[in-house]
């Protein structure tokens, strides 16, 4: 029986061999053959050694990763001790910060999800979109509504706003566009030898738009497709010498989470590094936390026995232990996302106090909800976990989203709206519409796929932070590569970004 198992185990691990295009040593199959998930850390072992631009696992290889594996298991805090030489500019620098708590929903949440919660919480969305795009110049006459566009003959040129409500391509190739407002619903066409065709493939199901045109019989035929934007700005410049640092997907309590390299970034953070590494440490004022801030307990299905920490209390007391260890001039503010212990739906509320435990009691610690806005030093930022890009890269079919994460927030900025389809992912249709990007930030910030990635969008820093967990079993299987222990900071004086790597195996 027991070599008949080993054997199928065996040709599994062939297997995983084969679909990654690797060998193995002889005494490192072994090795591997006898351990409990030998098939994660093959996959994890061959993203290293092609990350190195070779193909053989060795028996040393093997070795490495169980050896980290297990000192990640243990999950003891260790306490970092700050450097006595390091002398931090920035402890000097008063903090200038300002949280707009009245634009998150914390403490703000009335909705039951009845049908009037769904009807008031669509108007104040369409009526934010709409007055955002009343703004936009246009040579078309502006039509208050959509019922008084009938009255208009297919010689004049006119700009509608609506929200998508239905978009079809028909059998002969054509988008059809079904645009509704509190007044009327159209049919509007984008024909498929438009110019327009492959924007109009873009558009998704619930967002608000103009589109410009004229009455063709009962159809809209469409000349331009204008999304509400975010208008262009000259990129902000900080009058101080500080820096932000950027964090989001600790995933504390996950088997995944990378504690050693953790440990290594609060070691930088208080002073423990080379010349160069406590010049950008000592300059580093705010830190910002996008969520996903413990692993939490079944998020998704058999998520359990990817956990070393099962208690949702513990993970929070070791995340709480981890944040305790930044230095106190340094003000954190710590928003959460879909692996935390608050509603899963968007808009989330800030951890409750239960779990944010001593850090309610450090006047450096800031809990914001998800989304959140924020000031520091006059910089207007925006902070989101990040949830709706799952759902935003297949409905854009958009290939290379987990890749470039970067373009998918520039995505979410175009349509001024931070979950664009209602109800892919879990929303709560409070009366105001949090998910509106009602302003334009000078940063947005967000995290969720995992990947580091930075744009600058119309005077817009757009950042997505990455993470400190690992490549799960889960993400390898359908192909994503995170950039784990990748630390982005932005010198605010210079507008400049410099992405500290602190380990982790993905290439
Ligand atoms: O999500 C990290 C990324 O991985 C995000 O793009 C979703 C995806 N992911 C990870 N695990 C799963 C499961 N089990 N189902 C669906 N999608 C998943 P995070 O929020 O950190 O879990
Ligand atoms: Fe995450
Ligand atoms: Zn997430």
């Amino acid at each position: 029986m027991e070599s008949q198992s080993a054997t199928s185990r065996e040709s599994e691990l062939l297997a995983v061999a084969e679909s990654q295009q690797v060998l193995i040593e002889p005494d490192a199959f072994q090795e591997l053959v006898a351990l409990e998930n030998a098939e994660g850390l093959l996959n994890q072992a061959a993203s290293v050694i092609k990350g190195r631009g070779q193909y053989v696992v060795s028996h040393v290889l093997v070795a490495d990763l169980v050896a980290s594996l297990q000192t990640q298991k243990k999950a003891l805090p260790v306490t970092v001790e700050a450097s006595t030489r390091f002398d931090a500019p920035a402890k000097r620098m008063e903090a200038r910060i300002r949280i707009f708590k009245d634009r998150e929903v914390t403490n703000k949440s009335r909705c039951t999800g009845t049908l009037d919660d769904f009807v008031a919480h669509f108007n104040n969305r369409f009526t934010q979109m709409k007055g955002i795009l009343r703004g936009r110049r246009t040579e078309y006459t502006f039509v208050e509504t959509i019922q008084k566009a009938a009255a208009f003959t297919a010689k004049e040129k006119i700009r509608v706003v609506g929200m998508v409500y239905q978009k079809k391509t028909t059998k002969n190739g054509h988008v059809l566009i079904e645009l509704e407002d509190d007044t009327h619903a159209m049919p509007c066409l984008v024909s498929a030898n438009s110019p327009l065709f492959a924007e109009a493939q873009g558009l998704l199901e619930d967002e608000v738009v103009a589109l410009d045109g004229f009455l063709s019989k009962e159809l809209f035929i469409v000349d331009r497709i204008v999304w509400p934007d975010v208008p262009i700005r000259e990129k902000k410049r900080g009058d101080n010498d500080v820096a932000i640092g950027f964090l989001s997907d600790l995933h504390v309590g996950s088997k995944y989470f990378l504690q050693n390299e953790f440990y290594k970034l609060l070691e930088f953070l208080n002073g423990k590094g080379t010349t160069e590494e406590q010049e950008v440490a000592g300059k580093i004022k705010y830190l910002f936390i996008a969520g996903d801030l413990v692993d939490g307990i079944g998020v998704y299905p058999t998520q359990e026995n990817q956990l070393v920490t099962k208690d949702i209390y513990e993970q929070y007391r070791q995340f709480v232990a981890l944040i305790k260890q930044i230095p106190e001039h340094i003000h954190v503010i710590i928003g959460p996302g879909n692996h935390d212990a608050v509603r899963t739906a968007e808009p989330q509320p800030q951890l409750f106090d239960e779990f944010a435990m001593d850090l309610l009691d450090q006047s450096n610690v800031h809990l914001v909800g998800n989304p959140a806005w924020f000031e520091v030093e006059g910089f207007k930022v925006l902070m989101y976990h990040g949830t709706s890009l799952d759902s935003l890269i297949s409905s854009l079919n958009a290939k290379d989203g987990y890749n470039h994460p970067e373009k998918m927030g520039i995505e979410l900025l175009k349509r001024r709206h931070l979950a664009p389809t209602y109800g892919d992912k879990p929303l709560v249709p409070e009366h105001q519409d949090y998910m509106v990007v009602s302003d334009a930030p000078d940063i947005f910030h967000f995290g969720h796929v995992h990947k580091n990635g930075y744009a600058d969008y119309r005077g817009t820093f757009v950042i997505n932070a990455g993470t400190w967990q690992d490549t799960t079993d889960f993400q390898k299987r359908i192909g994503h590569q995170p950039t784990p222990c990748r630390f982005p900071v932005y010198f605010l004086k210079t507008g400049s970004l410099q992405v500290l790597h602190f380990g982790g195996f993905a290439p």
